[in-house]
């Protein structure tokens, strides 16, 4: 059975126009046309508008602590490497309160996919400014503008030795999804930065303010080479008038499991050691 979307039935808690909405579009039609049956798809929340994107698509899910989505994705993928585990939550989530999950998941490099709704806001919370808010974004807990310094997430990701490292617009929906695609099937952590209108509470960083800047590295930088890691960390850093779009960097490399040998042939979670702490764990419930 493929991922269907549940808030084509239900109603949802986003607002009308959110950019939300053509994310979650994307990543329903990436799993269909990846054939990835729903039981074989875990998708991973903290909290915050983004972070409800696993409610709104029949998939397994499991929700966690504001920042702390990584975490129990990082358990799933150990427990049974067989599951596709997917991330879907907010800048905030990802990048401050879960900056140092994001940092060490990294380094770990665990084969999971972390799509980042970056609205470069805390939406959930009413519009507070988050890691990504450019320097001088007014909002109410900053009136005289932000003073701190951004994060710039694909320069972190590339320095600290990230394979894949992406950035898509809820704008380019047909390359939200080619993206997802290729970030599902990289083997390892994989970070696609999605750059998503707030429509509600952030008034600078609009839809129109991302239309006018961005531009597609495939179609407009001729030979432009995802393998050298200079070349995507000049393009990591290009913000501003103009922002790249597409695969920045992407590396080869090996993931968090494959140093397992026991792991080789099957999933922990197919060891009978497991099952059996699986079958006393569970009595527990009865
Ligand atoms: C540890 C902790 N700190 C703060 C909060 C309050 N809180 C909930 S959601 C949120 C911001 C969400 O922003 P973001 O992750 O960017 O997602 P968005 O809502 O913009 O999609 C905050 C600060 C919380 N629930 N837990
Ligand atoms: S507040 Fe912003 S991020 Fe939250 S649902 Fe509304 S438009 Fe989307």
């Amino acid at each position: 059975m493929s991922c269907v979307h549940k808030y084509k039935q239900y109603e949802t808690a986003w607002c009308p126009g959110c950019g939300n909405f053509p994310i979650l579009d994307a990543l329903q039609e990436t799993l269909e046309s990846l054939a990835i049956p729903q039981h074989q798809v875990v998708i991973v929340g903290g909290i915050g508008q983004a972070a409800k994107t696993p409610q709104y698509i029949n998939a397994n899910s499991f929700e966690s602590l504001h920042g702390r989505a990584l975490p129990p994705a990082t358990a799933i993928k150990m427990a049974n490497q067989n599951l596709k585990v997917i991330v879907n939550t907010g800048d905030g989530d990802s990048y401050g309160e879960g900056g140092n999950h994001f940092i060490h998941n990294i380094r770990r490099n665990i084969d999971i996919t972390h799509f980042v709704h970056d609205n470069q806001i805390y939406g959930l919370t009413k519009g507070q400014s988050s890691p990504t808010s450019d320097l001088g974004h007014v909002t109410d807990f900053t009136p005289k503008g932000v003073i701190n310094q951004p994060l710039n997430p694909l320069v972190t990701a590339i320095s600290l030795g990230a394979g894949f490292v992406a950035r898509c617009f809820t704008g380019e929906k047909e390359h939200l999804v080619e993206i997802m695609k290729h970030a599902i099937e990289y083997k390892g952590y994989a970070l696609v930065d999605i750059l998503q209108p707030c429509v509600s509470f952030n008034k600078i960083n609009t839809f129109g303010w991302y239309k006018k800047r961005v531009y597609r590295l495939d179609k407009e930088t001729a030979k432009y080479d995802p393998t050298n890691k200079m070349s995507a960390l000049e393009k990591a850093y290009e913000w501003g008038d103009k922002i790249p779009l597409g695969i920045l960097y992407y590396e080869e490399k090996k993931s968090y499991l494959d140093h397992f040998e026991f792991l080789k042939d099957h999933a922990l979670i197919e060891t009978s050691h497991q099952k059996e702490m699986i079958k006393t764990f569970m009595k527990e419930f009865q």
